[in-house]
């Protein structure tokens, strides 16, 4: 069982000027840091990166937005950290996403919903590995 997760701002959050607070709480609800950057995604390397939704009618609308503006990518690690950081978070639309989540303070709308969290073990290590290579991830 891993205890790391991978998270992304993503470009309304960081447009919106929220990337500090999200920080801020990610940190304080008890996660490390031990990988992080700051980074623009292409179209092509959005796509690749969703290419699991590539099927899905907002796949167009997704790779767009998701290449629109700078994002920060970063590996956090704590206990449970996959399902305790999809908690953080709170649901994909923030319409219906619990009080003091980190969608409901921050996402403008189940498109550009402010942050991204992998939703497995396997895929944490994935993502993480999409961004980082060894010498990028501290501890
Ligand atoms: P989550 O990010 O909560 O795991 P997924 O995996 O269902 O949600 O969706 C991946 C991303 O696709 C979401 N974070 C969101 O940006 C986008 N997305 C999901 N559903 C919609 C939708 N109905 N319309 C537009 N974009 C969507």
């Amino acid at each position: 069982m891993s205890n790391r997760t991978f998270t992304m701002i993503k470009p309304d959050a960081m447009a919106d000027g929220h990337a500090g607070a999200i920080l801020d709480q990610i940190i304080k609800a008890g996660f490390k840091v031990v990988a992080m950057k700051l980074t623009r995604l292409s179209a092509e390397k959005a796509g690749e990166f969703y290419a699991i939704h590539k099927e899905r009618p907002f796949f167009g609308e997704l790779v767009d937005f998701m290449s629109s503006g700078p994002i920060i990518a970063a590996i956090l690690e704590k206990d449970n950290a996959v399902a305790d950081f999809r908690q953080l978070i709170g649901a994909t639309n923030p319409a219906n996403a619990e009080d003091g989540t980190i969608r409901k303070r921050f996402a403008r709308s189940v498109g550009e919903n402010a942050v991204h969290g992998s939703d497995s073990d396997e895929n944490a290590a994935i993502e993480g590995s999409f961004f980082f290579n060894s010498f990028e991830k501290v501890g």
